[in-house]
């Protein structure tokens, strides 16, 4: 089977833009997962991202794998935690905080994941991680201890975004934070994906198709999505 990261590759080169629905273990109940994957499996999403801010211990392994029973979508962990690794996923973005400057969560997390990484197999995805002012304190801010870079300053994010590729990285992920008031502006997207060679992940606050478009004609490669679905399931059917 191809990699997650080659699939990735192969569609950002031949312009097909993903979706990846995420899920937060700490507020999908084992019981609503049948019926929610098979949303997802009927609508645009190609991948399923998993992870959250503040996860119990095992919550994302037991999810995991009824998640693993009910689709054939790719499961990619979003990790806000060591904790939230385990061997069912299909792929791991192993994320430093490169728009903060918290050591935790540029160096000393990924540090703490490695003997965990090297008991199991999982594909293990490098992704440079920017989190970027949204209008409200979002919990990825609060948990990391960082501050998101300023929506104005995009020669800033223009710099990180590159210095993140220079270092390595084989993804960029533009993060608003989960629930974000204002989604990463178009602004922001098109003059990083001008500068940077590598996918780019965008994600936070979008809601509604004419955002998601605006996002994939800006140059995101992945849109992340979690609030719209799961304040509304019937949003899958309008992605359609
Ligand atoms: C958060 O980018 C994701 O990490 C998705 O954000 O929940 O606002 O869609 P939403």
């Amino acid at each position: 089977m191809k990699s997650v990261y080659k699939n990735i590759i192969d569609s950002a080169q031949k312009e097909e833009k993903l979706l990846a629905v995420l899920i937060d273990p700490d507020k999908m109940a084992i019981e609503m997962v049948s019926n929610f994957i098979e949303k997802v499996n009927k609508s645009i999403a190609t991948h399923i991202f998993i992870g959250g801010s503040t996860v119990e211990e095992y919550a994302t392994e037991k999810l995991v794998s009824e998640i693993k029973r009910h689709t054939k979508l790719p499961v990619v962990l979003f990790p806000g935690s060591v904790s939230q690794i385990t061997e069912n996923a299909d792929a791991l973005l192993f994320l430093s905080l490169i728009s903060g400057r918290n050591p935790e969560y540029l160096i000393g997390k990924q540090v703490k994941a490695v003997s965990k990484l090297g008991e199991i197999h999982l594909e293990v995805i490098p992704t440079g991680y920017i989190l970027i002012e949204n209008g409200k304190e979002t919990s990825v801010q609060r948990v990391s201890e960082t501050l998101p870079m300023s929506r104005a300053n995009i020669q800033a994010i223009i710099d990180t975004a590159k210095a993140g590729e220079l270092l390595g990285m084989k993804f960029i992920y533009l993060e608003a934070g989960s629930g974000a008031i204002h989604p990463i502006t178009t602004d922001i997207i098109k003059k990083v994906r001008q500068e940077v060679n590598i996918p780019l992940i965008v994600g936070g606050g979008i809601r509604s198709k004419e955002q998601l478009d605006e996002a994939y004609k800006s140059g995101a490669d992945i849109v992340v999505i979690g609030t719209a679905f799961e304040m509304n399931a019937s949003f899958f059917n309008e992605l359609v």
